[in-house]
């Protein structure tokens, strides 16, 4: 008789965390399905589960810690034990701190999966404000800030059956991996047929080809068009005047602003036509409830990023927030909070004002994060109800400036956690000059990425079948959302991988003395550490295990009066109010920044004509596409076989005009560099676009230096901009979405690796 058990785990193939039930036969998973009773996805699963136990134990899997032994990035290395490698790497970084100063280390971040608390809890103990470059400078981070300033919490937008009118602002939940998402939509949709769909997207996607009205906007001037619609809802009088009314600060502010932005000025910005501007403007302010799912492309746009979706927060603000159905903010809970998980108060003030770019960027770094959890104590009772590694960002432009020129201090040491900075980060030449020239680099990883190819030590990591899950983590998990849920471990890590908390207790024990060292790490594993951030709900973190807890959450809590002070709960913000004119942007800016205003992309027919004469079509860098997940799983046989190359879409008529044919492999050129995909035709797509995959490299090719996986070959970020100028001027953010770019064919002939 075989000995079968079947566990409840979530899935991490993205950071979605879908619900698994997961059969285990004799010690071995036999299969994996889609758990019914899990309510983030109600038993359903994407494509991706069907290629899991694959890459649990792929032979591209790291499953031993390696040490560099000939030069960096020559591929010769040595099998060393956990406990060498986190000694030696807590001896470097002593004398790293010794040497420099703590603040010479940096942590590569990258999508949710690097938003741990104990993350934020090593960096403030070692004392490096550098904590969190890469994911949480340019993806959900920024308008987590943004919102954060606006509403004092981020504005969780949630749907329910009530929910009317539904606006995809850059935002494609079809083809992007956050699959429950998708599906919570063709639920409500199938439910409720008369529900309005918006769409703003310079392509025909999936969801644009149904909706009530797309809106085909050129890529970048989404500032404009938010401030267009704001001009037909404040002049046409339809949003919410009670709530603006009690709840806002600063509406006759925008009000003014707003003036130049009328539809028609608005079209020749954003080539949207003035009357489907005043059309989606008055469906969306006129049937609620309605809400605006966060987007990725309005985080990425560089120079005018902050304001763009300062725009796009007081678009929500004006038909009024939190209520079920439409934008809604987490009340204050019991959840253990951040400051006590992450303990931002261990980081000496003195190193908090080296935090680099924070002199420059004072929004989404340290400046910022202090006067938004100094106003945020009052409704959520303690400092720092803000997720420290999403709102203290230091930006890749300003590290790249530090690493090469040793200013304002060197940069040396880099830890690279669950994140890919070829793949990730803009311009990838320069993250290639500037990881070679490091003196540590340390990566934790499920394979060898190019980062770990040109890195010191390379420590196996244990994926979602070996740990425990937790769920949320995005963000501050239950400690902002309130809601506990955790997956269980199936199996234990094979080889000598070790999971996520494992991997930071580890270095902590290998780089802290023993006091300090059972003091701020005395959880011997990863289950009893989610038990003490669950503590406060009185629950364990095996009672959660398919079990969600909820904290509960009052429609309107902000009229509400707060049980423990007596005092009007209100908004978490200086003001107590939704600050339409913000406060915050003004002291830290002056009054010019205090509501929106549209400025151009660094790159653009507009601001650079000439540029644009040598470079006329305009790139939109990194669409979502299934089944791969950014740079993941292109060694995966059953991913990649199916879909072995990158691709760029094109219109027909352009494409035409180019010489380029359906299939076709070309160059796509900017002013930082060229790579190689092949086109798609597509006639949903604006004549003067393209959008281009992002993630790609071939692991099938050599690993040694220069080769590194092919990175350079059809990496879109060859062609995006990090240049400190170009940056957003609140935030320090890159532009990683947009270029001016050419296309050529590429001749003679095409590169397959994997499929010949
Ligand atoms: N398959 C897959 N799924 C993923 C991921 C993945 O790598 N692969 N990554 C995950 C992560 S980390 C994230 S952040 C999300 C992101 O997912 P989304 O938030 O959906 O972001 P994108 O797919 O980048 O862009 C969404 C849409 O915006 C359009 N767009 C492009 N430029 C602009 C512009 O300037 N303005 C406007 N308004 N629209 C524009 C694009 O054409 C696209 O259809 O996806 C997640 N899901
Ligand atoms: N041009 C352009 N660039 C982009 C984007 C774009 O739209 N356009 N999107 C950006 C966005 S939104 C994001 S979020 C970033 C994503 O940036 P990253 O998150 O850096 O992207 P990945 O390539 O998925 O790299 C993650 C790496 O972590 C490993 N990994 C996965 N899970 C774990 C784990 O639990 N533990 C450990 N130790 N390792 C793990 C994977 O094997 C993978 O190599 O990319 C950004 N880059
Ligand atoms: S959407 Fe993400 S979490 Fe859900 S099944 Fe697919 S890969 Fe797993
Ligand atoms: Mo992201």
């Amino acid at each position: 008789m075989s000995d079968v058990e079947v566990k409840k785990a979530l899935c991490f193939g993205c950071h979605s965390n879908c619900g698994i039930l997961a059969t285990v036969e004799d010690g071995k998973i036999t299969k994996l399905e889609g758990d019914p009773q899990c309510p983030i996805n109600q038993g359903k699963v994407c494509e991706r589960v069907g290629f899991q136990l694959e890459w649990l134990d792929h032979p591209k899997r790291l499953n031993y810690p390696m040490k560099r032994v000939g030069e960096r990035g020559s591929g010769k290395w040595e099998r060393i034990s956990w406990d060498q490698a986190c000694k030696e790497i807590g001896e470097k970084l002593h004398q790293l701190a010794d040497e420099v100063g703590p603040e010479t280390v940096v942590f590569s971040h990258g999508t949710g999966r690097s938003d741990e608390w104990y993350i934020s809890r090593f960096f403030n103990l070692y004392g490096s404000p550098n904590e969190s470059m890469g994911g949480a400078e340019m993806c959900w981070c920024p308008t987590y800030t943004i919102e954060s300033t606006t509403f004092g919490q981020f504005a969780a937008t949630s749907t329910a059956p009530s929910t009317q009118c539904v606006v995809f602002w850059g935002r494609n939940p079809s083809a992007c991996g956050d699959f429950p998402e998708h599906w919570g939509y063709e639920q409500l949709f199938g439910a409720n047929p008369n529900a309005k769909m918006i769409v703003v997207d310079p392509r025909c996607t999936e969801y644009a080809a149904r909706a009530d009205l797309w809106l085909r906007l050129r890529p970048g001037t989404d500032g404009a068009l938010a401030m267009g619609w704001m001009n037909v809802i404040i002049n046409e009088e339809l949003y919410d005047k009670e709530f603006v009314s009690t709840w806002t600060y600063g509406f006759d502010q925008l009000k003014e602003a707003v003036q130049a932005y009328p539809p028609e000025k608005v079209e020749e910005i954003t080539w949207v036509p003035a009357d489907k501007i005043r059309a989606a403007a008055r469906m969306y302010a006129t049937i609620r409830p309605c809400f605006m799912p966060w987007g990725l492309p309005t985080d990425t746009i560089g120079r005018n990023m902050a304001q763009a979706n300062r725009a796009k927060a007081l678009l929500k603000a004006l038909v009024g927030v939190n209520m079920m159905g439409q934008t809604y903010l987490a009340p204050p809970n019991d959840v253990r909070p951040l400051a006590e998980l992450e303990m931002p108060g261990i980081l000496p003030k003195s190193q908090r004002e080296k935090q680099l770019g924070a002199d420059r960027f004072p929004f989404h770094s340290w400046p910022s994060y202090q006067k938004i959890s100094d106003a945020q104590s009052r409704v959520f009772h303690h400092p720092y109800f803000l997720n420290q590694d999403a709102t203290c960002a230091q930006n890749w432009s300003v590290v790249s400036q530090a690493i090469k020129t040793g200013k304002p201090y060197p940069v040396k040491g880099m830890i690279c956690f669950a994140s890919n900075p070829f793949s990730n980060l803009s311009n990838s030449k320069d993250v290639y000059d500037c990881l070679k020239r490091l003196d540590l680099l340390v990566t934790h990883e499920y394979t060898m990425t190019p980062c770990a190819m040109l890195s010191d030590y390379v420590l196996p990591a244990a994926g979602w079948l070996e740990r425990v899950q937790v769920w949320g983590t995005n963000g501050g998990g239950p400690a902002i959302s309130g809601v506990a849920l955790t997956g269980d471990q199936v199996i234990e890590p094979l080889y000598e991988r070790r999971d996520n908390y494992a991997f930071w207790r580890s270095l902590a024990e290998g780089t802290f003395d023993e006091e300090t060292f059972a003091k701020y790490w005395p959880w011997e594993d990863s289950e009893e550490a989610n038990d003490f951030m669950l503590e406060p709900l009185n629950v364990k973190s095996a009672d959660t295990v398919g079990r969600p807890v909820f904290c509960p959450s009052p429609d309107k809590w902000h009229e509400l009066t707060d049980p423990q002070t007596g005092e009007l709960f209100g908004f978490g913000t200086p003001t107590g109010k939704v600050e339409i004119a913000s406060t915050i942007l003004e002291d830290l800016f002056g009054p010019e920044e205090a509501v929106p205003y549209y400025e151009e992309p660094f790159e653009s027919p507009v601001s650079t004509p000439d540029i644009a004469a040598e470079f006329p079509l305009i790139l939109t860098a990194g669409s979502r596409f299934m089944p791969y997940y950014h740079s993941e799983y292109r060694q995966v046989e059953g991913c990649r076989e199916r879909y072995p190359d990158p691709y760029f879409q094109i219109h027909p008529e352009t494409a035409a005009e180019l010489g380029i044919g359906d299939g076709m492999w070309c160059w796509i050129e900017t002013l930082r560099g060229r790579c190689m995909q092949r086109a798609k035709l597509d006639a949903g797509i604006l004549p003067q676009v393209i959008s281009a995959q992002h993630g790609w490299w071939f692991p099938e090719l050599p690993e040694e230096d220069p080769w590194l996986g092919g990175w350079f070959m059809s990496n879109i970020n060859m062609c995006t901009d990090n240049e400190v100028e170009n940056c957003c001027k609140l935030t320090g953010v890159y532009n990683m979405k947009l270029a001016q770019c050419k296309v050529y064919k590429a001749a003679p002939a095409p590169f397959n690796t994997f499929t010949k």
